[in-house]
């Protein structure tokens, strides 16, 4: 019969500087392109807005100055290459950056990811749900996080897409903490997640977390993957970034909720793992067979019903 083992490169990153072109991130995410391809794998993950370094730990007042980080297009002239060698290689990934349109009239901001085939061509996209920070200076802070005043919540839902011979679907970062965001996609059949982040170590709010942000990046991403079967890919851009030491991890997570590939340094790592997706199928269909075993009558309160 055919055989549904993915082989999936994470692609963590060390630090981007604020100085960097986009030509020279480019440039190092197909280098790790290369590498993947050269170990076998036929998808490969990048991290959360893998185009820039981590801006919303700026306050930033001027629009124009706040424009420079989007992407208006995708690809864009200077993402195209990155674009042209996955399908030259007949690779595909996942891409998290920045995203300014157009929609309903207004100039409209995203935390996005996209998901490309082999063949070049987007076959999904997500736009970050839960957006962690706030959304005025708060110069207490060692580092701002500012998301929630430079992205609007995502319009587009948990969507699943069939890619890459199974069933994929995407997050980012904090989404990763919460576990309607796997279950409405385990909902769907959902047996890989992609996902990409920016986490530092320090979180202002709450320094005694601090010492267990590892612990709880693996808790989520394994309970996630678990309580769901399905595989988890989590991605990290990692290292001391413009003065903020943001957390490396990136981990492969099988649907037994065991890591099997664990990144070690803060760097460019690759680290690439055989996912095979029939192991889902014994999750699936026993202890979390959904419509068998949920009780959805008791669950009002989570969907406001
Ligand atoms: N990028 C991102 O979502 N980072 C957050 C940092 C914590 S903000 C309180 C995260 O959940 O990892």
């Amino acid at each position: 019969g055919s055989t549904r083992i993915v082989a999936v490169g994470a692609a963590q990153l060390g630090p981007i500087a604020k100085d960097e072109t986009r030509a020279q991130v480019v440039e190092r995410l197909i280098a790790l392109l290369r590498r993947a391809h050269a170990r076998g794998c036929k998808l490969v993950v990048f991290p959360e807005l893998a185009l820039t370094t981590f801006y919303p730990r700026w306050y930033i007042e001027d629009e124009a100055e706040l424009d420079r980080w989007y992407e208006t297009e995708m690809p864009g002239p200077e993402t195209a290459p990155l674009f042209d060698e996955a399908k030259r290689l007949g690779i595909g990934f996942y891409l998290g950056y920045a995203e300014l349109t157009h929609e309903d009239g207004a100039r409209r901001r995203f935390n996005t990811a996209i998901l490309v085939d082999g063949d070049g061509r987007i076959v999904s996209k997500y736009r970050k749900v839960h957006l962690p920070g706030h959304a005025e200076h708060e110069p207490w802070r060692a580092f701002q996080h500012l998301e929630k005043r430079y992205f609007e919540p995502g319009n587009l839902g948990f969507r699943v897409a069939d890619a890459f011979g199974g069933r994929i679907g995407m997050a980012i970062c904090n989404d990763r903490r919460w576990p309607e965001t796997y279950r409405v996609m385990g909902l769907q059949g959902v047996e890989m997640v992609l996902l990409g982040y920016n986490t530092p170590i320090h979180n202002p709010p709450a320094p005694e977390h601090d010492a267990l942000s590892w612990h709880h990046n693996t808790l989520v991403m394994q309970s996630g993957a678990y309580q769901n079967g399905t595989w988890v890919v989590g991605v990290a851009k990692a290292g001391v970034e413009e003065g903020v030491h943001q957390m490396g991890g990136t981990q492969i997570i099988a649907p037994s909720g065991e890591t099997v590939a664990l990144a070690v340094t803060e760097g460019d790592e690759l680290i690439t793992a055989d996912c095979d997706l029939d192991l889902c199928r014994s999750y699936k269909e026993t202890v979390f067979a959904f419509h068998k075993h949920r009780q959805p009558h008791a669950y009002g309160l989570i969907t406001g019903t």
